[in-house]
């Protein structure tokens, strides 16, 4: 009877795919003007002068605005914080400086979208350029350029992070093993670019906004402070949002704009962002330059860890921006037992597009760094890369378990899901097949990885469950999803816990106005704490509708059972009552028992103070092209470990989605910058993100240890699998070049790259 662990179809998916959508840009309103922005072509340069003239003549031009037009407007507040950081002011349009591409220097509104651009671009800026850096090592040698000169230095942060005797450990050592790691710059490039639509009522006052977020609490909080706006006056609504991947959670200075000039119009206002826009100014991510030494004992125990990572902030930061930071030193450890590591994260302004949250955020890093090691350690050692990982692991009995740097894994069995790789592969065959091909000189490749990923993290989510009169149900989550399927996992949730069919649930979600306070979706988090919020929610109103029942029923509520629609006394079918019968005596409120309150819904805030740490394991099996250098990845296995599963259909589209982007960083994706701060990749005609057939063979499968800290069992699964996928797509095409010696190659793995390698020029 239950519906939570069965593969539904998401019940959203009917109206999405048949173009019934409502995203941002759908939405008109009466009087709708539009927005456009003039951004800077140069990477560094003061702003001389800037006229407007041509533009406010335009036909269509309703108002054209600089920096000094906004008025005054408070910093972005940060949600995530290191000590001693150096912030730089993130000025909404610029002032006297801009300090990357595509920052905004100017706005137009006018009654169309084009007449918006075409007046755009008759704005005239004088620009003086001013020497640009656009790497981050190169950013940290003395006497390089300022990406920001009032800061007198590029570096943001220095954060060490220490636990263990790492001397001891590495004085102990058999081997030490080092890499050095460049992870290479990301777009997220969801399907739908950003775009905002603004309106203000000057009769109550209020402002709302159309935003295309993953987080409309947050941003409705940020905007508030950015503003000075009372909060309570403020709405953002996330309508139909396409696709998201970490890049819509923060709120970005064009949203702000948009905001500002709407109340100063008194007209509603949009903006849409264009593919290009939205290469140039959406946040990026990894970004990182990595140097890693592993010590490790002649039985291939690693036993220290010692790790310098250089990230590459962009110009300024966004609320989110020092989160990969973050979570990429919390991820360094993987499902291994190490005890003994120091770390040092650096964070360095660029002149360059700001970097953040992406899918993994941050865990990407730290997962390819130890999954690097860990190959490494298995060649110095002579083991099988598999051995080696099962010598280090964690085990299952070892749980909850602490690493060096304090933070504690909920539960785990990695062994079990590295074994189900094995299994799925025929690892055993594989390899024989591999020296076949070896013999025949061909470049075959098998490689191995695991992960562990932080998820449900930041403490909290909302739900509310109504039973309306009718007896059908509507649930309001706070939580915000733009792609994952909420309408259909927490309908699951709710009708188990309430007895009633998938289609009396309606699930709501996206509206700052009906909604309880929310964190938001990221961090792989909504299913078990917004779906834990829903279903503690779900319980409260089943125990007070079975009450009611017992009232009605004329019975004592601990001889009810639950069943399909209502409840029963046990053991008598023909005395049952079903939720509408409830729903009708719960709101009509004649008759109630007088402990009752009227209405029939709770409203519940579930807290849960730690991650639930999901893990899995991948292989890639690869064969590499000696002529062309062109990598063909034939298969690939992922076992993934999300606790238990709410819907293993959606889990499975999760895990397919996560991987596809694993795969583009590691063989086709870079976004690039020329030395003089210029994006090279402002298009998808650069930008390379990955097609259907890039995509490989590819075998999904779980394991299930449910996490203890959350009534579902549940962890999350948006992420894992584009962590697990770089390392191991990476190790296998080390693995098929290593009998020509080759220890590394840098993603993405392009085939210029490979034959580079092969042909060692
Ligand atoms: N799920 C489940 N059982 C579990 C865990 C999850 O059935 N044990 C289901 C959930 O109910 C939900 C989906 O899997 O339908 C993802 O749940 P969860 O792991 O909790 O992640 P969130 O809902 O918090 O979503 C965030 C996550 C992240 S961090 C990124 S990035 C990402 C991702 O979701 N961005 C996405 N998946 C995406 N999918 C789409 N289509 N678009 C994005 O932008």
């Amino acid at each position: 009877m239950n519906y939570v662990g069965r593969p539904l179809k998401r019940t959203e998916d009917p109206r999405l795919i048949t173009g019934r959508g409502q995203y941002v840009e759908d939405i008109t309103l009466p009087g709708l003007a539009h927005l456009a922005f003039l951004r800077s072509p140069h990477a560094h340069a003061r702003v001389s002068a800037i006229r407007t003239d041509a533009a406010r003549m335009a036909p269509g031009v309703l108002r054209v605005v600089t920096a000094k037009d906004l008025g005054s407007l408070r910093p972005l507040p940060f949600m995530a914080m290191l000590p001693g950081l150096k912030q730089v002011p993130c000025a909404y349009l610029a002032g006297s400086v801009v300090n990357a591409t595509g920052v905004p220097v100017a706005a137009v509104v006018a009654e169309s979208a084009s007449q918006a651009r075409d007046a755009a671009d008759l704005i005239a800026v004088e620009y003086e350029p001013l020497p640009p850096v656009a790497d981050p090592e190169r950013g940290l040698e003395p006497g390089a350029p300022l990406a920001n000169s009032d800061l007198g230095t590029n570096q943001a942060f220095s954060w060490p992070l220490k636990g263990g005797d790492v001397d001891g450990a590495f004085a102990k050592a058999a081997h030490v093993v080092k890499v050095r790691l460049d992870h290479n710059r990301l777009a997220g490039a969801p399907m739908e670019p950003r775009g905002v639509l603004a309106r203000y009522d000057a009769a109550s006052e209020e402002l709302t906004l159309w935003l295309t977020t993953q987080n409309p609490f947050l941003s409705r909080a940020d905007l508030a402070a950015v503003l000075g706006f009372p909060e309570h006056r403020l709405r953002v609504i996330a309508p139909d949002v396409g696709g998201g991947f970490g890049v819509k959670g923060p709120l970005y200075r064009e949203e702000i704009v948009a905001a500002v000039l709407a109340r100063q119009l008194g007209r509603p206002i949009r903006w849409m962002s264009t593919r290009t826009e939205d290469l140039l100014t959406t946040i990026q991510a990894r970004a990182a330059v990595t140097e890693a030494e592993g010590a490790v004992t002649a039985d291939g125990e690693l036993i220290g860890l010692r790790g310098k990572f250089v990230f590459d902030l962009g110009a300024h930061l966004l609320s989110l921006s020092l989160v990969p930071p973050m979570s990429a030193s919390t991820h360094i450890f993987g499902p291994y037992r190490i005890q003994n590591a120091e770390l040092l994260s650096v964070g360095v302004y660029t002149n360059s597009a700001p970097t953040g949250p992406y899918r993994g955020s941050g865990r990407p890093v730290g997962v390819y760094v130890i999954e690097r090691l860990m190959d490494e350690a298995a060649r110095v050692t002579g083991l099988d890369p598999v051995e080696i990982r099962r010598r280090n692991f964690i085990g299952p009995d070892a749980f909850p378990h602490r690493t060096p740097f304090g933070v504690a894994y909920d539960s785990g069995n990695y062994a079990r899901a590295l074994d189900r790789v094995l299994e799925l592969a025929d690892y055993a065959t594989l390899r024989r097949e591999q020296a076949t091909a070896r013999a025949r000189g061909e470049l075959m490749g098998i490689g191995v990885a695991t992960y562990v990923e932080s998820t449900n993290v930041l403490g909290w989510e909302s739900g509310v469950v109504r039973v309306e009169r009718s007896g059908k149900v509507t649930a309001v989550t706070g939580s915000s999803p733009h792609g994952q399927g909420h309408e259909t996992t927490f309908a699951q949730i709710i009708a188990d816990h309430l007895g009633v069919p998938l289609d009396h649930v309606v699930v709501r979600h996206g509206d700052t106005l009906g909604a309880p306070q929310s964190i938001g979706t990221f961090g792989s988090r909504s299913a078990g704490l917004g779906g834990s919020a829903l279903a503690q929610a779900s319980g409260e109103v089943r125990e007070k509708g079975r009450r009611l029942a017992a009232r009605l029923l004329e019975a004592s509520p601990e001889d009810l059972q639950l069943v399909r629609g209502g409840f029963q006394v046990k053991g008598v079918p023909e005395k049952t009552i079903g939720w509408d019968r409830i729903g009708e005596f719960a709101h009509r409120g004649m008759g109630l028992p007088p402990q009752e309150t009227p209405g029939l819904e709770a409203t519940v805030f579930f807290r849960q103070d730690h991650p639930s740490w999901s893990f899995g394991a991948g292989m890639a099996v690869v064969r590499v092209a000696r002529d062309t250098g062109q990598i063909s990845l034939e298969r690939f296995i992922a076992v993934d470990d999300c606790g238990n599963a709410i819907n293993p259909l959606l889990i499975d589209g999760q895990i397919v989605g996560g991987f596809a982007q694993g795969l583009g960083q590691t063989l086709l994706e870079r976004i690039a910058y020329g030395e003089d701060g210029q994006l090279l990749t402002g298009t998808f005609m650069e930008y390379a993100i990955p097609r259907a057939d890039d995509m490989p063979e590819l075998t999904v499968d779980r394991t299930v240890t449910p996490s203890p800290l959350n009534p579902l069992g549940v962890k999350g699964v948006g992420e894992g699998s584009a962590c697990v996928a770089p390392p191991a797509i990476v190790n296998a095409v080390v693995d098929a070049l290593s009998p020509l010696g080759v220890r590394h190659v840098d993603m993405p793995l392009t085939a210029e790259k490979i034959w580079r390698l092969i042909h060692r020029t």
